[in-house]
């Protein structure tokens, strides 16, 4: 047995294109031919095509500096203008850009007429703040338009947002505050989850009090009403949004900026440590935001309506909700509001009501579907869905065939899509129309990529082996480095194999060459010897037909240096009663982990639980897992969506 992942590699369904769909795509074989023959003119075509320059690079890429790259150096454009304006100048202004849907029903409409002009007002009010290129400005909002409206305000003045995720607390917004020295706060009074208003500007209030002085390099807080809720006012610092915009002049000419000019920061954990600032610059960023977006969701923007269920608070947001779909002129919906509010079948409901086409989602509540049982997305008429991707964790087999056999009328290709904060863009997925398609695999490089899985010496594994994913030649929406950190860039990306960029996830190749992606490296666990993956003994959990969702761990053990234990959501459907079975169950998922794996995957321990720890962007934190299977204290549960969930399962496990 080799390295434990035989398992998912003996997957066999294959799912071709149809001929329809084939007949229909965006993307084609040939892409790949053109990349292959000169990457970085590859890419240059691509921009030229996707975007509009109003300076024309005649340089593409510069690695001269590794790692710290430029692409498309001395081009310019506005990113703004990319999104919105030249939409409309082509005629398309009528065109919707947003279906806005609020959690508790409301709903709002833009067309990229009405986008664009939103978007003047704004960055005629940051002007007037004072905001200028290179400043930095904190967006702490709900998912409601103006997320969108303020991060592209902010990029057309040639600013740069850092988007801090609604979820975060006082302490985790005043560091990301701190660390970009952010001069302005956009905020709402409070946003819809879970059928009622979660207020946020008393986080703002209390991060910008944090050190007592009012030393903070926030000169204001610029306040979206949504929420309605009561908010304290401090006179020479805050202004409601809808007062400034009211007054601001809708006529604004977008400026050109040079193509490295930075777009964005967006804070994302490592494995220790404060949060690194990843940075994004304009070019080379929207050229693979553009691509992507176009090529692997297969995007007609003149027939399809796409949805990206991401927070704008995650890199999924950023470039699949904001930048990719709208330089590429998509109609797009954006919902507010929590998957189960106020009913389980809010997502279907809302893919009926807008007719989505496409839908872009995590596993994590793929999985949860799963477990709910399918009457409920069975309830709604999903017949206009005709492409599903997924993104964040990867996705098991079961998981990937329910959500094509059950959410796409066992008809619609399904595009698992790896990527990261650092890499801005999407870097491995099959693409629609072209890709044989693999369940559990996230399957090929995309054109114009060079991505390798290296052994701890740094040699590519080839076909059938296992190790370290990593890229090895720049790519156009790389990060350009770690705010304020060039060290520490170097340090955790470029250092373990040198001239390569460690992503920091195992994968494994196929008899094919297709990429299997195995987790986190920390992920890994070491059993009597043998390398397991924690995706692996998941999936295997998974294909058994009462489990819904599986999370595994390696628990230190004196004989075999580390144990399986595993954490199991079973089924509503055929939940049964667990209290009397629970022993009887766990025994049978040993045996079927055994049986499809071998003995050496066998967990030691199975727990029925009712949850699992996950992070606000739906990744399981196998670490505090971990803590509870070594009898440990549990660590930080702060970046837990639901910081309760850790008590639940200590009390499922112990009862
Ligand atoms: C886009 C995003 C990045 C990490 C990445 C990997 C995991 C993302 C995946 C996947 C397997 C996929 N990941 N997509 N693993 N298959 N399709 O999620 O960015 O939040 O920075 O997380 O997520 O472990 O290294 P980010």
């Amino acid at each position: 047995m080799t390295n434990g992942i035989d398992n998912l590699l003996h997957e066999t369904r294959r799912f071709e294109p149809s001929a329809d769909f084939r007949a229909g795509a965006v993307a084609s074989e040939e892409l790949y031919e053109e990349a292959a023959a000169d990457r970085p003119a590859f890419w240059g075509k691509q921009s030229a095509e996707l975007l509009h320059w109003n300076t024309p690079f005649t340089k593409t890429l510069d690695w001269s500096n590794a790692p710290f790259a430029t692409w498309f150096e001395d081009g310019e454009l506005n990113v703004a203008y990319n999104c919105l304006d030249r939409h409309v100048e082509a005629g398309n202004g009528d065109r919707i850009a947003l279906n806005w849907e609020g959690e508790p029903g409301d709903s709002r409409t833009f067309t990229y007429a009405e986008l664009t002009t939103e978007v003047k007002k704004a960055a005629n009010t940051l002007l007037d703040l004072g905001i200028g290129k290179g400043d930095r400005v904190a967006i702490y909002l709900p998912m409601i338009p103006e997320a969108i409206i303020s991060m592209l305000a902010v990029a057309r003045i040639g600013a740069v947002h850092s988007v801090v995720f609604g979820g975060f607390s006082a302490e985790s917004l005043r560091a990301r505050i701190d660390d970009a020295a952010a001069r302005l706060v956009i905020t709402a009074d409070g946003g819809w989850r879970k059928g009622k208003v979660s207020a946020l500007k008393p986080a703002v209030d209390a991060a910008l009090a944090i050190d007592g002085d009012g030393s903070s390099t926030v000169e204001h807080v610029l306040v979206v009403q949504r929420g309605n809720n009561d908010v304290e006012w401090f006179e020479d610092r805050d202004l409601w949004w809808h007062d400034e915009i009211g007054r601001a002049e809708a006529e604004h000419v977008a400026q050109p900026f040079p193509a490295e000019t930075p777009l964005f920061i967006l804070y994302t954990s490592g494995t220790t440590g404060k949060p690194k600032g990843i940075l994004h610059t304009s070019g080379g960023y929207l050229t693979q935001a553009a691509f992507t977006h176009r090529n692997v969701f297969d995007l007609h923007p003149e027939t399809d309506v796409y949805w990206s269920t991401a927070d704008v608070g995650w890199i999924t947001g950023h470039t699949y909700v904001v930048y990719g779909p709208l330089a590429n002129g998509a109609t797009q919906v954006i919902y507010e509001g929590t998957p189960d509010a106020p009913h389980p079948g809010r997502w279907w409901e809302i893919i009926q009501k807008y007719k989505v086409s496409i839908l872009y989602a995590a596993p994590t509540a793929i999985r949860t579907f799963m477990k709910l049982g399918r009457q409920i997305p069975d309830a709604f008429d999903l017949t206009s869905l005709r492409l599903l991707g997924s993104v964040g964790e990867p996705i098991n087999p079961e998981a990937w065939i329910w959500y094509r056999d059950v959410i796409g009328a066992g008809k619609t290709p399904v595009v698992d899509t790896w990527w990261q904060t650092e890499t801005g863009a999407i870097m491995v997925s099959a693409l629609p129309g072209v890709t044989t398609l693999k369940p559990g695999s996230a399957q090929v490089p995309l054109p114009g990529l060079h991505i390798e899985v290296l052994d701890d010496a740094g040699t590519p594994v080839g076909k059938n082996a296992g190790g370290l994913l990593v890229v090895s030649e720049p790519w156009p929406s790389m990060l350009r480095g770690i705010w304020g950190d060039p060290d520490r860039y170097v340090e955790t990306y470029w250092s373990t194999f040198p001239g390569k960029y460690f992503a920091g996830d195992g994968a494994r190749l196929d008899r094919d060459g297709d990429i299997w992606l195995l987790g986190r490296v920390d992920d890994v666990m070491n059993v009597s010897g043998h390398r397991l993956s924690t995706a692996e003994i998941e999936s295997s959990l998974v294909s058994h037909p009462r489990v819904a969702e599986a999370a595994v761990v390696g628990a230190a053990d004196e004989t075999t240096g580390q144990a399986v234990v595993a954490f199991v959501i079973v089924r509503v459907e055929q939940a049964g009663d667990l209290r009397q079975e629970a022993d009887a169950l766990a025994a049978e998922l040993r045996a079927h982990v055994s049986s499809q794996i071998g003995a050496i995957a066998r967990p030691k321990q199975v727990f029925i639980v009712a949850e699992l720890p996950k992070t606000r962007s739906g990744k399981i934190m196998r670490r505090l897992l971990r803590d509870l299977a070594e009898g440990r204290e549990i660590g930080d549960t702060t970046t837990l969506a639901d910081t309760q969930v850790m008590n639940i399962i200590s009390t499922n496990i112990a009862g």
